[in-house]
Parts: C-alpha cells; sequence; structure tokens
C-alpha cells in the first residue's frame, strides 16, 4: 500500500485520525507532518515543515510517494479572526498547494471544510446540502473559497478530492485548538480542574457536535467509500448531536452535581450566533452511509473519562 500524509498531525483532530490510520493500515504507512509536533514521545515518522511551502511539500512527496494526503493543517475561526492573513495564507494556499501535488502525483485528498461555512443567509434550522453560505468570519471564507477549489480542481483536474464539513468536533488526545465550538472540550478541563467553568458562550447557544471517534469513522468511511458514490465535490454536510452549553452543563451535573457555571459572553458569542444549530446530512448518509453512534450521554462520559486520564 502507497503511503498516506497527515498535514496537522498533532492538532485535534490529527491526534485521533493518526492513532485510527496506523491501526487500520499499520504504523510504517503513515507518515505525520505538523509545523509544531507537540509529543516527544511521538511513534512514527513526523516531518516538521509548513504546508504553505510547495517546494517542501514536493520534496516530502518524492520521498515517500503518497497515495493518499489527509490535509488537516490550518487555522479555526478564533485564531483566523486573530491574524486573517495568516488564515487567508495557511488555510488557502495551503490547501492549493496541496491540491496541486495531488494533481500531478495521482493522490487521493481529504481536506475538512467546517459549519463556519454557515452565514446571516444560511438557515438556522436543519441547513439543506445547497444553501446560501455567506460566512462572517475569515476561517469561514477560506471554507467556502475552499470548498469551490476541491469541486474544481474536481472537475477540471479529476483530482479525487473528498471533504466533510465539520461540525464542533469534541476530544481529548491533543489540547483543544483556537475555536469557538471549542467550550464544549475547555469545560471539561474546569469539570476536573476545579469543578467550575467560565462559560464565552450564552447558555442557549445551539451548535452542532460531534464526538471525536465519530468523526475519525466518517472521516476514514469518507476515503473509502467507492468513487462513484461521490456525489458531492465541495464539501458533505455532516453532524451528530445539537446542544446548548446549559444542556451540556445538565449533563456534566449528573457527574458532578454541584459543578458551577458563569456565564459571561465575548466576542465568539457572534461567531456561534452566525452559524447553524440544525444539519441536514441525509447526502451523507446515502451516499457513503454516515451513521453517528454518540448521543450527548455517551460523549459526556467518553469526554470526562478521557481529560481526567490526560490530566493525571
Ligand atoms: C471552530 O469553532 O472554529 C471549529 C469549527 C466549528 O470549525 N471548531
Amino acid at each position: 500500500m502507497k503511503k498516506i500524509l497527515v498535514t496537522g498531525a498533532c492538532g485535534l483532530v490529527g491526534s485521533d485520525l493518526v492513532l485510527a490510520l496506523k491501526a487500520k493500515y499499520g504504523e510504517n504507512t503513515i507518515v505525520c507532518m505538523d509545523c509544531h509536533p507537540a509529543d516527544q514521545h511521538f511513534e512514527g515518522v513526523m516531518e516538521v515543515g509548513d504546508v504553505c511551502d510547495v517546494a517542501y511539500l514536493r520534496t516530502l512527496q518524492k520521498k515517500y510517494d503518497f497515495g493518499q494526503i489527509y490535509h488537516l493543517a490550518g487555522l479555526l475561526s478564533v485564531g483566523g479572526e486573530k491574524n486573517p492573513d495568516r488564515a487567508w495564507r495557511v488555510n488557502l494556499l495551503g490547501l492549493k498547494n496541496i491540491l496541486d501535488i495531488a494533481r500531478d502525483y495521482q493522490c487521493r485528498v481529504f481536506w475538512p471544510s467546517s459549519i463556519a461555512v454557515y452565514g446571516e443567509t444560511t438557515p438556522k434550522a436543519l441547513v439543506p446540502q445547497h444553501a446560501s453560505f455567506e460566512p462572517t468570519t475569515m476561517y469561514g471564507v477560506t471554507k467556502v473559497a475552499g470548498e469551490l477549489l476541491c469541486q474544481y480542481y474536481f472537475h477540471k483536474y479529476g483530482v479525487d478530492v473528498r471533504s466533510i464539513r465539520y461540525p464542533g468536533l469534541n476530544g481529548y488526545k491533543a489540547a483543544p485548538g483556537d475555536g469557538t465550538t471549542e467550550y464544549a472540550i475547555h469545560i471539561f478541563y474546569g469539570l476536573i480542574k476545579e469543578n467550575r467553568y467560565e462559560c464565552f458562550l450564552k447558555p442557549d447557544t445551539r451548535l452542532p457536535m460531534m464526538y471525536m471517534d465519530d468523526a475519525i469513522r466518517g472521516t476514514i468511511q469518507l476515503m473509502e467509500a467507492p468513487a462513484e458514490n461521490i456525489t458531492i465535490r465541495t464539501s458533505y454536510n455532516f453532524t451528530a448531536i445539537s446542544f446548548t452549553p446549559a444542556e451540556l452543563v445538565a449533563e456534566i451535573r449528573k457527574i458532578s452535581p454541584d459543578f458551577e457555571i458563569i456565564y459571561n459572553p465575548d466576542d465568539r458569542q457572534k461567531i456561534a450566533e452566525s452559524w447553524a444549530q440544525t444539519i441536514d446530512d441525509s447526502k451523507a448518509r446515502e451516499d457513503w452511509g454516515w451513521q453517528e453512534e454518540y448521543d450527548l450521554p455517551k460523549m459526556t462520559m467518553a469526554l470526562y473519562k478521557g481529560v481526567k486520564e490526560r490530566l493525571e
């Protein structure tokens, strides 16, 4: 089997994805890349570099002869607002570089889009696959442009690029990134460290979410689906559960009844309100059999145990 490259391998999604890919295809098949490798105890191949450097990416391609690339490197919504120029460069130039490599060396590509493509003119409930996308964050702008770029490379050059609009993904194997939905992970650090959390969103802010194991399973499922089943070459709507901070707190109080929550909404509230609350992902279910396994209680317990173990 040809080697598989994972960019952004040390991020929240990458840390779980790499483990799942190694378990499925063997340790030696997976080549990790990150600009800031996090873990000194990392086992396997780690290349340190920047996705904006196409010459470097070509050197890697020649060295390893990748058949697939999971291109996860990128800035999230909050990080993107802090540094819009960098978000534009990393999220779009990085993607174009990967698509150019994929075109020249016939690689299959996975690239994550996000619920950040949704904006004020998108329906808030059960967003259909095709709707109006006018995001208000730089992150969302790069995701809409990136989706169109993926579709362009598919039609123009036949690049087999596949994508999912990730909802808020909640895992524990790496530290949460600089995003908006990430409150749903930070809250578990607050729970375990001091049995309290100051939430930057209002209690009734409903957002689409998913437990990381479901997201990883869905991602690999999409990449393994026969090409003729893939009818969407921008990015698939993809969801599992939608909940508010208050609903998550109610679930957490089943573990710790005196858990204290303080609501102190900041700029991130506006970002969250610009996104949708629930999503129609029937295309993903029809085309490649997507089905989630985690509901809110199951996710809460898994995150509690995972974060606790990580902090011990
Ligand atoms: C963020 O909140 O920026 C990310 C996302 C929804 O893509 N978690």
